[in-house]
């Protein structure tokens, strides 16, 4: 069994404070069998490891559910992919070790200015995120709309702790490093690789709690396929229409980012849940609406009190799993083809950057 070991494997503590990883000054090398081997014809990945499924642990391989997200370090994950060596040659980087719904914007902040100066390095060719599957979505999306760079940044999960039998994590992770180190998965924005599919991260959701083929974008499609573990394309390379881009390059590592809550529409909802929102802090709001964006009288008396009054910016978004809400009346802001998770990011990013209602309706609404 090749032993798999890491000599640039840096230390949790120096992310954790937030200190930027430095450009690299040396190629990466990767330990293999006790022996140095970096191979100057492949191309250098840097995985940034942060917990999930994928990293996940349970007491008996038959366990698929309550186990500990983000108990196996990137180490051991690759210990399990003794292939990845001859694809690339790899840098670990344990960033966090959560279940992802304990992913925070500080979180997401230092991972988008490490990877930026990672993917700035003429040394790296190219990025994997491991994560949780359950906000992984959020995340993408959030690297899509920060990070400026050709090179493929590819997210990765798993819907088996690594402890299952046919644990679904070591193939998915051998995939995406391959993607990365592919120059054709090169302008292609944020990605997400699992169960085989390539998957842009603007449009694609998870659909199912449990399924394995769970990432999916209904309309949109996937961007390709893998086949023994080769990556094919259907499209030359494309990004979504007018996709906004926010610098993040300036921010102190652990700014805190704008408050922006979804609140869940349903019949006969309560309005006074978007008023106790925004007075508990929230700077926008976004609605999963019924059907296109649908809310009740009542809650549109109180979200139409908030613009004006608050001046609260509110996203008029769909608790469909799919679909597009138009440019609302008069208020409010149509949130197009984003879902409720996804136009919460955009608002909280375009706050951040000082977007007023002009702009924002410029980025949400440029479907109309
Ligand atoms: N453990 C959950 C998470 O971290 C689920 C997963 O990773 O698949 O998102």
């Amino acid at each position: 069994m090749v032993s798999f070991k890491f000599l640039s494997l840096v230390c949790t503590a120096s992310y954790a404070l937030g200190s930027p990883l430095p450009p690299l000054a040396e190629p990466i090398l990767a330990v293999r069998a006790n022996t140095v081997t970096y191979n100057a014809s492949l191309p250098n990945v840097t995985i940034f490891a942060t917990g999930g499924t994928i990293a996940g642990a349970a007491s008996s391989s038959g366990q698929t559910t309550g186990y500990q997200a983000g108990a196996v370090g990137i180490a051991a994950l690759l210990e399990a992919v003794p292939e990845i060596v001859n694809i690339s040659n790899v840098q670990g980087v344990q960033v966090a070790s959560v279940g992802s719904e304990s992913i925070t914007p500080s979180i997401l902040l230092n991972l988008t200015q490490l990877i930026q100066k990672e993917l700035d390095s003429p040394y790296c060719q190219g990025v994997v995120i491991t994560h949780g599957t359950d906000t992984l979505e959020e995340s993408a999306f959030f690297l899509d709309l920060t990070i400026r760079s050709e090179k493929p940044v590819v997210f990765v999960g798993a819907m088996r702790p690594s402890t299952a039998i046919s644990a679904d994590g070591p193939i998915n992770l051998l995939e995406a490093v391959t993607l990365a180190a592919d120059p054709a998965a090169k302008g292609r924005g944020a990605m997400i690789v699992l169960n085989d599919r390539i998957a842009n991260a603007y449009f694609t959701t998870k659909t199912n709690a449990n399924a394995l083929d769970t990432f999916k974008a209904t309309e949109q499609g996937f961007l390709g396929f893998f086949i023994n573990i080769k990556p094919k394309f259907y499209y030359h390379p494309a990004l979504p229409l007018d996709k906004p881009y926010f610098d993040l390059s300036g921010v102190k590592s652990g700014a805190e980012l704008p408050q922006v809550d979804i609140i869940y529409g349903y019949q006969a909802l309560n309005p006074a849940i978007a008023t106790a929102a925004v007075a508990s802090g929230a700077k926008g709001l976004v609605l999963a609406g019924m059907g296109a964006g649908g809310w009740t009288d009542g809650g549109n008396d109180a979200i139409e009190a908030l613009i004006k009054t608050n001046k609260t910016p509110v996203i008029y978004s769909r608790r469909t799993m799919d679909g597009y809400v138009e440019p609302t009346g008069s208020f409010g802001i149509g949130g197009g083809f984003l879902n409720p998770q996804k136009a919460r990011i955009m608002l909280q990013l375009a706050l951040h950057a000082g977007y007023g209602e002009a702009q924002l309706k410029t980025i949400f609404e440029y479907y109309g």
